[in-house]
């Protein structure tokens, strides 16, 4: 099973962090459903040599977009010495035509269905060439087999995901496409779901789920069961389920310490036209206020490149940013992945630049955009890193902290991330990337402060008083 990388991600002179975060999840999934006596090797070229002179039977490759090239080179010489080479995951389901030509079988959409089928039509020896997932369930799943995984490669290896998708439908997200003829958000069953979480070492995690709080019932029961395990984590949501009253404070309670918040944009016009209406008319600077007096750090994600957008846009995203005290920003350059409403809009508009899928990598622009140049947008993107990660900026993001600690976890994060990125790379490289980890606990908990207060006498269900959290963190 490989999960092949993007060319970034092996560079021999440099190697972002951001690709020994996670471990290859989807496929030790799609282990779980082999048999004992099956022998199987993962490997995850985004955190080592891949070995591609073995001899197996069967291969298996997960293909994202950007690495789309890649896998169909690993695929093409896999067939060659006679394996049987299987290919899924998004960027498959989009275009499964292209996929065709490199694979013996095609999987279009999440694996639990079609691929236990598949194995039994493999071992009867009739395998298909398509498979496309119609039965959306996560009930009775096998163990996902974390025993493949690499642990001291990984920085996160605990994440995890209780649910597949999302409620929402925004036009530039995968969901729709990935999720098409079945349900496009479930959930796994609580009971489940805790099982896997005691069934974690140490104490982070990182829940990997699109929309962890996407149906508040089954985020509320969650929080509720993880209540005193006394786990730190991490997780995406919206602004809408930030703003609203109890489920929040669940969270911090069962250890929420850093939140990933699709902002996107901050204006309302280019909300509307993306469909993203989960975010519209809602007070961004509440949200953020709400997660903060919580001790919850956000990573903000905002999108450059929608039709509305001119070039002042770079600067007012990133000046509301540091103004508000985002710890740590996500700038993308709009990408129309394939298979999305953003990527037919576009293409029928005769707007698209080309189709090299390694450059659909949210760093470059890929389509003309309207309120400025193919340059100007590209620049800006870069401008807004250069401008929110700037010592200026992080102390200044730090400084509207209302408590020194709460400032200092502020700087340790954002500066930790993105000004010791060269420390970040000699610790990969001495493949020293799990002792990394106290260090992110230590940070995450916000030096024992804040959240922890929250933790062990907020009510759950009710809303702390904000001057209180900040005089018990004093
Ligand atoms: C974690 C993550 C990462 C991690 C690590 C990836 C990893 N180790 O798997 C990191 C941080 C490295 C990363 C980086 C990037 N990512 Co990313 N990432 C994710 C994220 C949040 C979760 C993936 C995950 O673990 N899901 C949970 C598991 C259980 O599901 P799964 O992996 O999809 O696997 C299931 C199915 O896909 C299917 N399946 C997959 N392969 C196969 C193969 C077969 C044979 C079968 C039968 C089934 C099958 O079965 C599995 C079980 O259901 C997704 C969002 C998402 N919801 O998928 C984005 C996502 C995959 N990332 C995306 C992007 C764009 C990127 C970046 C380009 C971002 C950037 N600007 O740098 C980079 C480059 C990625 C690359 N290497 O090419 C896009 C991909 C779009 C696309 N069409 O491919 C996504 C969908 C985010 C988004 N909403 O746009 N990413
Ligand atoms: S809220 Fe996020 S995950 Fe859900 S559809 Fe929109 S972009 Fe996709």
């Amino acid at each position: 099973m490989i999960l092949p990388a993007l060319t970034e991600a092996k560079s021999p002179f440099f190697r972002p962090i951001k690709y020994s975060l996670f471990p290859p999840l989807g496929l030790a999934t799609l282990a779980g459903y082999l048999r004992d006596d099956d022998e199987v090797v993962l490997q995850d070229e985004h955190v080592e040599e891949l070995d591609v002179e073995d001899e197996p039977d069967l291969v298996v490759i997960q293909v994202y977009i950007t690495s789309a090239r890649r896998a169909y080179e690993l695929a093409d010489r896999y067939r060659r010495k006679g394996a049987w080479v299987a290919l899924g995951g998004l960027h498959v389901t989009s275009l499964p035509e292209e996929a065709t030509r490199h694979a013996d079988s095609v999987f279009l959409g999440p694996g639990e269905d079609t691929w236990p089928v598949f194995l039994d039509d493999f071992r009867a020896g009739r395998p298909k060439a398509l498979y496309r997932s119609t039965v959306r369930t996560l009930d009775g799943l096998p163990r996902i087999r974390r025993d493949l995984i690499k642990h001291p490669l990984y920085l996160v290896p605990n994440s995890i995901v209780v649910s597949r998708g999302c409620p929402h439908v925004c036009d530039f997200c995968y969901k729709e496409a990935f999720f098409e003829g079945g349900h496009g958000f479930y959930t796994q069953r609580v009971e489940n779901a805790l099982a896997e979480i005691e069934r974690l070492p140490g104490r982070h995690l990182y829940f990997l789920d699109d929309h962890l709080f996407g149906s508040a019932r089954f985020a509320s029961e969650l929080f509720d069961g993880m209540r005193g395990m006394g786990r730190l984590w991490q997780a995406a949501g919206t602004v809408q389920s930030v703003l609203r009253p109890g489920l929040l404070e669940q969270a911090v309670a069962a250890g929420l310490r850093s939140l990933f918040v699709g902002f996107e944009t901050l204006n309302q016009k280019s909300l509307k036209a993306q469909r993203k209406f989960q975010n519209l008319r809602r007070d961004y600077g509440t949200a953020v206020r709400r997660l903060q007096d919580l001790g919850v750090m956000v990573n903000g994600s905002f999108v450059f490149g929608m039709d509305e957008d001119d070039p002042s846009v770079f600067e007012r995203t990133v000046e509301w940013a540091i103004g508000q005290g985002i710890e740590t920003a996500t700038f993308h350059i709009l990408t129309p992945y394939p298979g999305t409403a953003l990527h037919h809009g576009i293409e029928a508009e005769g707007r698209l630049l080309h189709r090299d899928w390694d450059l659909y990598d949210t760093r470059h622009v890929v389509f003309r955009p309207r309120g400025m140049s193919v340059e100007e947008l590209e620049s800006g993107y870069w401008r807004a890193y250069h401008d929110f990660y700037r010592w200026g900026s992080i102390l200044r993001g730090a400084s509207s902290k209302n408590h020194p600690i709460a400032a200092l976890r502020h700087f340790s994060y954002a500066a930790g991330w993105k000004k010791l990125e060269p420390l970040w790379d000699w610790v990969i490289r001495s493949r020293q990337v799990l002792r990394m980890r106290p260090a992110l606990e230590q940070i995450l908990r916000g030096f024992g402060q804040q959240a922890e207060e929250v933790a062990a006498g907020g009510d759950a269900g009710g809303k702390p008083d904000r001057a209180s959290v900040r005089r018990e963190a004093t």
